[in-house]
């Protein structure tokens, strides 16, 4: 499907010899080096499930992945971005039978408004945005494939797939089982139905249901479970193992889990990610922001209120990707303050030394995306006096090319 349009993205130079970026990887536990293997670097981002608008947990998970594109451009990477949007599931079709309304209008206008949002936001769009619906050709065929390596079975005319066939399940959350299958259920598994060989078996292929839609394919009609969405798309359009899988850290189970089961069964590949990168949760009140709970900021209200795109930025990567954390009219407030302080900052005629300033800028996002250390950087160059006179132009720039901030 239609992505959004790229803000344009300065060229800075000289940063190919910059020290590795590290990135926390979720599996091991570990930083690991981001090093692709060819001059193109591959990732793919859990997308949205489009029911409700972009809230600002959604926003900072993507502008920490935004980071890291970001990061990769700077470095003379191309990188291959593919995200996809859940746009048929049951919590899609639940919200339009709540308001009574057709669930292909609900996706359609809040597929619409995520691509404002992040256009707003100066996200990078990633090359290829991927509706499920539109893939279901190749998620079908993926689960062929599944079928044909004897990993996955029928239970009635519903399609799942068996863990124990693969080699690897569980090293990618390491959790313990009670927890897995408490999870499960709370995030859209059926650990309680009768029939399956282990309860924590994932649905492949649902079967036609009552006023439910359903599409054909060599399967028979029905429509993709969630875990193989992600699995065949990324397959599909990137090949394993790519540089790095990214999402919200409650991705890690079962999503990630079972995505990586069923690429690694299908493939014969392990790991099928070189690092996975998990965002911390944003909430509100004491509680995780999710449209279940419906505790949630959007962004779009907030543009409507008049905030300024680069102060809403500034204050959410005002914390580290992987920090848990609340939002609060701080945060904010914060983020506004920074970016009058940082505009009036680049409009003196000189100031201190552009190179260190880019230098350690460049050194703070290649420690696992530091952002909160980056915008100290700025902090310091604009509270500082200098002399050297082509300083704002290249402040300007960097922030623009690596923070995605536009100063005046
Ligand atoms: N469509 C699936 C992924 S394939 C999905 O999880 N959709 S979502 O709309 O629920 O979330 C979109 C992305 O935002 C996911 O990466 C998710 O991990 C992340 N996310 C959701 N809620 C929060 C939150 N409160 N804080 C940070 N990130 C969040
Ligand atoms: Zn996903």
């Amino acid at each position: 499907m239609q992505s959004w349009p790229a803000a344009a993205l300065p060229v800075l130079g000289g940063a190919a010899d910059e020290a590795p970026i590290c990135l926390h990887d979720a599996v091991s536990g570990g930083l690991v080096a981001a090093r692709p293997q060819s001059p193109t670097a591959r990732l793919y981002v859990c997308g949205i499930t489009p029911y409700d608008a972009t809230h600002l947990g959604h926003a900072a998970t993507y502008l920490a992945f935004d980071t890291l594109v970001r990061l990769w451009r700077d470095r003379g990477y191309t990188v291959d971005y593919v995200q996809n949007v859940t746009d048929i599931d049951d919590p899609l079709l639940e919200r339009a039978a709540r308001d009574g309304q057709e669930w292909t209008d609900v996706a359609e206008r809040e597929i619409a408004l995520f691509r404002e949002d992040m256009t707003a936001l100066r996200v990078l769009p990633p090359t290829d945005l991927v509706g499920a619906v539109e893939a279901i050709p190749q998620i079908a065929a993926f689960v062929v494939r599944l079928i044909e390596t004897g990993a996955a079975y029928r239970l009635g005319e519903d399609v799942y797939f068996s863990i124990d066939a693969a080699p690897h399940f569980g090293e990618v959350s390491r959790l313990a089982a009670p927890t897995m299958l408490a999870l499960s259920a709370e995030r859209g598994g059926d650990p309680d139905r009768v029939g399956k060989k282990s309860p924590l078996d994932p649905l492949l292929w649902l079967a036609p249901r009552p006023g439910e839609p359903s599409w054909p394919s060599p399967l028979g009609r029905g429509r993709p479970g969630w875990h193989v969405e992600c699995a065949a798309i990324a397959l599909n359009r990137l090949g394993v193992p790519v540089d790095v899988q990214g999402g919200g850290s409650d991705l890690a189970f079962p999503h990630h889990e079972m995505s990586a089961a069923h690429s690694e069964v299908a493939t014969g590949t392990w790991p099928v990610a070189r690092a996975y990168l998990h965002a911390g949760m944003v909430g509100l009140d004491g509680e995780k922001m999710s449209k279940s709970r419906g505790n949630l900021v959007f962004v779009s209200r907030l543009r409507l209120a008049g905030v300024d795109p680069g102060a809403l930025r500034l204050a959410l990567l005002g914390a580290h990707y992987r920090s848990d954390r609340e939002w609060t009219d701080g945060a904010l407030t914060g983020g506004q303050g920074r970016l009058a302080a940082w505009s009036a900052g680049v409009a003196r005629p000189a100031g201190p030394s552009g190179a260190q300033l880019l230098s350690a800028l460049r050194g703070a996002l290649a420690d696992d995306l530091d952002t909160p250390a980056a915008l100290r950087v700025v902090d310091a160059w604009c509270a500082g006096d200098g002399n050297d006179p082509q300083a704002p132009q290249l402040v300007r720039s960097a922030v623009d090319a690596l923070l995605g901030v536009l100063l005046p």
